[in-house]
């Protein structure tokens, strides 16, 4: 089969990625990702300044997945863009992303004007959804200030750009934040970003598992995956065709992959099974979605992307 997929005019050789945060802090990390076999790679979120992030550790591996509270540990903006530039001329045919998750409204204005005003060509991810950073609110629950974001980046932004949402639970949220989405010229909407402030209770020690915030943190992997489905098919359903799917969320097999492709995905990012397994994850992730295709007798993922069935 033919894993290629596409974004717009953004062209892929297959749909697996990192999810931002995981295997691409530093350029050794987003080196080792761009040699993997990924159809393509993102940046750590950034912000304009350099962060430290949340004391350590700030990341557990538990019993279905993960829990972190990094607080937004990075190089800062103008480092990312220096590798993409870098990168968008080595590597022609491999569209980059770069995401960005400013601390406030003007840091992310300013982020996206850098980007606008240079000669990145990749795709721009909007994070709306940290959930670690202590004292800010994941902006994508925050309805009117995601449409007052938008609206002012889109005065001005003129490149392809996608936003990251938390996930949502009600069917209500769906309908109205899609209506707030396709007011925009997005490209994609990648859902869904950690679920935000798990906790979990080591049983030796009585004790949470991760220092920041008392505990809490995002929770990630098979915790998240049927989370992950129904975002994906939820805004598959509500969001105009212009506007596709990445879907992130307890990938770590095939059939997974799979599966978000079938709720509507056209990319599929990988998190916590990427920092547990390595970049190596996506030779394996391959093969066994080209053998889930094979075995359906399909011959590309475009008989594949939001064919899900209902039993009605
Ligand atoms: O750095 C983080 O703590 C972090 C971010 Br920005 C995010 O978007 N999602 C997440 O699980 N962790």
């Amino acid at each position: 089969p033919n894993l290629a997929t596409h974004l717009g005019d953004f062209q892929f050789a297959n749909p697996l990625m990192n999810a931002s945060g995981v295997y691409c802090y530093d350029q050794l990390q987003l080196d080792a990702m761009a040699a993997s076999d990924a159809g393509t790679l993102t940046t750590k979120s950034a912000t304009m300044a350099s962060r430290l992030g949340n004391p350590e550790p700030r990341y557990a591996h538990l019993a279905l997945g993960s829990i972190n509270s990094m607080g937004l540990p990075n190089l800062g903006l103008p480092y990312y863009l220096d590798y993409a530039l870098d990168f968008q001329n080595t590597h022609p045919t491999k569209p980059i992303f770069m995401s960005i998750a400013g601390l406030s409204h003007a840091d992310n204005i300013a982020m996206a004007h850098m980007i606008n005003d240079n000669e990145f060509n990749g795709l721009t991810e909007l994070n709306l959804s940290c959930p670690n950073v202590p004292g800010k609110p994941q902006v994508a629950y925050d309805l009117e200030a995601t449409a007052t974001l938008l609206d002012d980046i889109f005065s001005f932004f003129s490149k392809p750009m996608g936003v990251k949402l938390p996930p949502y639970f009600d069917l209500a949220q769906f309908d109205e934040m899609a209506a707030i989405l396709n007011r925009y010229p997005l490209i994609y909407v990648n859902s869904i970003n950690s679920l935000g402030n798990g906790l979990w209770v080591n049983p030796d020690s009585d004790t949470v598992a991760i220092k920041p915030k008392g505990g809490f943190g995002g929770i990630g992997g098979d915790y998240a995956k049927p989370i992950a489905l129904a975002n994906v098919r939820a805004f598959a359903q509500r969001l105009k065709p212009e506007i596709q799917i990445i879907g992130t969320g307890g990938v770590k097999s095939g059939r997974d992959v799979y599966d978000l492709l079938l709720c509507g995905a056209s990319l599929v990012q990988v998190g916590t099974a990427l920092y547990e397994e390595g970049p190596e994850i996506f030779t394996r992730l391959n093969a066994e979605l080209d053998q889930e295709l094979t075995k359906k007798g399909l011959t590309e993922l475009d008989s594949v992307i939001g064919q899900l069935k209902t039993l009605d």
